[in-house]
């Protein structure tokens, strides 16, 4: 496979872009590739500098459930750019989108627009800080949230992916208000709650981990954190920036039938186009300015081209399409696990939605520690330059997870099913 242009525009943007690439993971270092620099997408298909063709399954890491370049996505913004881009004023697309999210997600009654998830999760744990008056936060290990400084903390994704799970530059003031908690373990939480009464204000999860792999949470450990926060009137924070519009309609709060204080969007919700947002009670969401003393402000919070590319998709987003993206991910995934078997090889394999993962291993991977430790990222890494080289293109970590849009064709599953085979056979 021939990729000789993106590897000259890689020597090329690290002379001007650190790194040469824009997001720590995007950098392919854990699957010893140099990036591959992508030319154009059109529904489930991207092709790199070179003119190779792949079957994509990272979606922009999420955002593009309806595939790319998608007709509706294209007319809405041709419309919206044509009256300008943006204001810095309020305009009626916002309504129309923050009324889409609420009826979506009845927990939401009041929502605020940002740029990125980093900015939604910012803003959700400042509201929440502000309305119990508590400093801590409660995170999980491997749960990644953003590179919010609060939130660098064992975090997952690319900080893990690249062994920094802990960043350089937070200070030791800052990580001290966060605390770590064992993902599926209750017991972790209690411990710090009771070490630190009154003083936590909120405790934030990813309800359904996707940046540790995708790990399956246990539905008792999940009503147990709502039971927890009812108790010691703490607020529960359900990081939905992946989840959201993508394991169901309503997110993972609808799948499990938990309603938290506040949540956080972004990726779907913006249809590809830079987006965020977080919101909830509107008692705690009432508090943000300029209704009250939680700042939080954004030059392009709410424009209207990201706007128009969430309402057309939240707009395509039926139950029905749900329905048949989840039939389609649950048959890609045991083919994924059948084409494993056959050749001898233990994989843990999960799927909610169009939220796919697996792990090379035979072990169930509960949290962080088993992800880490019992996930054969080396033989992740020959799976994906293999897969690669047959025309498919997964997340370049093993600490990611996969994503399956409504451009997905049956002859786009059956041909990686066929790869899957060929390659499983290598390793
Ligand atoms: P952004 O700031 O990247 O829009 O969102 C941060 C974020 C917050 N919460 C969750 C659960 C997330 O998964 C993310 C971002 N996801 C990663 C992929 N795992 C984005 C890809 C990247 O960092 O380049």
């Amino acid at each position: 496979m021939l990729t000789s242009q993106s590897l000259a525009l890689f020597q090329r943007a690290q002379e001007s872009i650190t790194g040469g690439v824009n997001s720590p993971v995007r950098a392919f270092r854990a699957v010893g590739l140099t990036p591959l620099f992508i030319q154009r997408g059109a529904g489930s298909h991207i092709w790199d500098a070179d003119g190779n063709e792949y079957i994509d399954y990272v979606g922009s890491w999420g955002p593009l459930i309806l595939g790319h370049a998608h007709p509706a996505i294209l007319a809405a913004l041709r419309e919206t750019m044509a009256g300008g881009t943006s204001f810095g004023a309020p305009t009626e697309r916002e309504v129309v989108l923050a009324e889409l999210v609420k009826e979506a997600v009845p927990s939401v009654e009041l929502v605020r627009f940002v740029n990125s998830g980093n900015e939604a999760t910012q803003g959700a744990l400042r509201v929440a800080r502000g309305f119990t008056g508590r400093a801590k936060v409660v995170k999980f290990e491997g749960c990644y949230h953003g590179s919010v400084d609060a939130l660098l903390i064992k975090a997952g994704s690319g900080a893990t992916t690249l062994g920094v799970p802990d960043s350089a530059g937070v200070p030791a003031a800052v990580a001290e208000t966060t605390l770590l908690a064992r993902f599926n373990d209750l017991g972790s939480v209690l411990e710090l709650v009771e070490q630190h009464p009154g003083e936590i204000a909120a405790i934030l999860i990813e309800p359904i981990p996707g940046n540790m792999g995708v790990v399956v949470p246990e539905l008792a450990f999940l009503r147990g954190l709502r039971e927890i926060c009812d108790r010691e009137a703490i607020l529960l924070i359900f990081d939905e920036v992946m989840t959201g519009f993508r394991v169901a309609r309503g997110g993972a709060q609808a799948l499990f039938g938990i309603s938290p204080d506040l949540t956080t969007f972004g990726k779907v919700i913006g249809g590809g186009l830079p987006v965020g947002a977080y919101g909830g009670r509107r008692d705690v969401m009432s508090l943000v300015a300029p209704s009250g003393p939680v700042y939080q402000a954004g030059t392009l919070s709410g424009n209207p081209l990201a706007m128009a590319a969430g309402i057309a998709t939240l707009r395509a987003l039926t139950e029905d399409v749900f329905a048949e993206l989840g039939r389609n991910a649950q048959r890609l995934m045991e083919a994924w696990a059948a084409a494993a078997k056959a050749a001898g090889i233990a994989i843990q394999t999960a799927q909610f939605g169009a939220m796919m993962g697996f792990f090379f291993t035979e072990r169930p991977i509960r949290d962080y520690a088993d992800a880490t430790s019992h996930n054969d990222t080396r033989r992740f890494a020959a799976f994906f330059r293999g897969m690669l080289e047959a025309g498919v293109y997964l997340a370049p970590s093993a600490f990611e997870a996969m994503f399956l849009s409504t451009a997905h064709s049956e002859r786009d599953l059956d041909q990686t099913i066929a790869a899957l085979g060929k390659v499983f056979a290598t390793l």
